[in-house]
């Protein structure tokens, strides 16, 4: 039985991986260009993740830090972290950095940008 072990061992190591947080989209858009400020950034993950170890860090074309609220999941969904945005931005381009940790504790990054253009 030692094939049935094998098998066992290999299903395990494939649902941990993908208890990992992938991020799977975004308001704003992930590359896409919004034409009003958003008061909020969404993100939408495959997985639950953790408010405490979850959050972005938004900068302005220049590489300056834009100033965004604590980050919270939404209560209706664990998968979605809120990051609200306390100032209108500048019309310009936009980079998020993203970190999540998920349920099993893997930490997950990523980049993508935005563009604001009214
Ligand atoms: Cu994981």
């Amino acid at each position: 039985m030692r094939q049935t072990l094998l098998f066992a061992l290999l299903a395990l190591a494939l649902a941990t991986a993908q208890a990992h947080a992938r991020l799977e989209s975004a308001v704003p858009p992930a590359d896409g260009t919004v034409t009003y400020s958003p008061n909020e950034i969404r993100l939408t993950f495959s997985e639950p993740v953790e408010p405490a170890l979850t959050g972005i860090a938004l900068t302005d074309a220049a590489g300056k830090k834009v100033a965004t609220g604590k980050a919270a999941v939404d209560p209706k969904n664990g998968a979605v972290l809120v990051v609200p945005l306390p100032q209108p931005l500048a019309p310009g381009t936009y980079k998020v950095a993203w970190h999540a940790v998920a349920a099993d504790s893997h930490k997950t990054t990523g980049t993508f940008g935005f563009t604001l253009k009214p």
